[in-house]
């Protein structure tokens, strides 16, 4: 069969590919059974020393590392691999602030009104407030976007599929890339979150999905003692 698709990359790069133009999967490694026992004990145990922290060194870390784990994000899977994401990294003290001045300005509204008591309570054992500085004190905020549709050479809308599927398993990607290569990192939604596609003149097709914000956590940091659930908690096996 020779049918020809119409395939959407992103930055609306439209081309035809054919149905039939499979390659080999040569990217796929093997490793004998005890050895993969050995890396998934060995993934484990280093992700589960993941924490989300709230305070951070000014610490710079170098772009490349970044640029790398963004890459790794980039390889995600996505609803017909449109990949309707995008990444808005920021390290520009300027800029920073003024994020940070406006996430506090939603955050006082959320803390003395916006959110109901019970929200609140849930939020105690974790110890937030409306004051941000880590957003200014942190080297790089990631700021990420879903791209709700893509628009072609000609502005015509493109339908993208699954979007919060695919934007959230990218950033779980993210963060297990920044966790690898030896960062923090903080999972942050000030709501609303408007403001910041404004900040960073996103256009009209995106959606504010979270800020990352990342780098060293401060030598005094400190996290809430709260644990994971254990595995028969939130699996079954049938
Ligand atoms: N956006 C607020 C509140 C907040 C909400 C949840 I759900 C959290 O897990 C943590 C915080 C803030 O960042 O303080």
């Amino acid at each position: 069969m020779n049918r020809q698709y119409k395939v959407f990359y992103p930055k609306n790069l439209v081309s035809f590919v054919d149905k039939d133009d499979f390659i080999p999967f040569s990217s796929y490694k093997s490793y004998p059974i005890e050895q993969m026992q050995r890396r998934s004990e060995d993934f484990l145990s280093n992700i589960q020393r993941r924490r989300t922290i709230r305070h951070f060194s000014d610490k710079p870390v170098p772009k490349e590392i970044i640029e790398n784990c963004l890459k790794a994000a980039g390889t995600a899977p996505s609803g017909a691999n449109r990949q309707p994401w995008h990444f808005s990294v920021i390290s520009d003290q300027e800029i920073k602030k003024q994020i940070r001045h406006a996430a506090e300005e939603e955050e006082k509204k959320f803390y003395s009104g916006r959110a109901p008591d019970e929200w609140l309570e849930a939020l105690e054992p974790l110890g937030t407030d409306e004051n941000k500085p880590f957003l200014e004190v942190a080297p790089y905020l990631i700021v990420i976007f879903s791209e709700v549709h893509g628009l072609d050479s000609e502005g015509e809308k493109i339908n993208n599929y699954y979007v919060s599927e695919s934007v959230g398993i990218a950033t779980g990607m993210l963060i297990t890339a920044l966790h690898n290569a030896g960062l923090a990192t903080l999972t942050h939604t000030p709501s609303p979150m408007n403001f910041l596609r404004k900040i960073l003149k996103r256009g009209k097709n995106e959606r504010t999905f979270l800020i990352l914000v990342t780098g060293f956590p401060s030598d005094d940091a400190k996290v809430p003692n709260i644990t994971k659930k254990n595995l028969d908690e939130y699996t079954t096996f049938i």
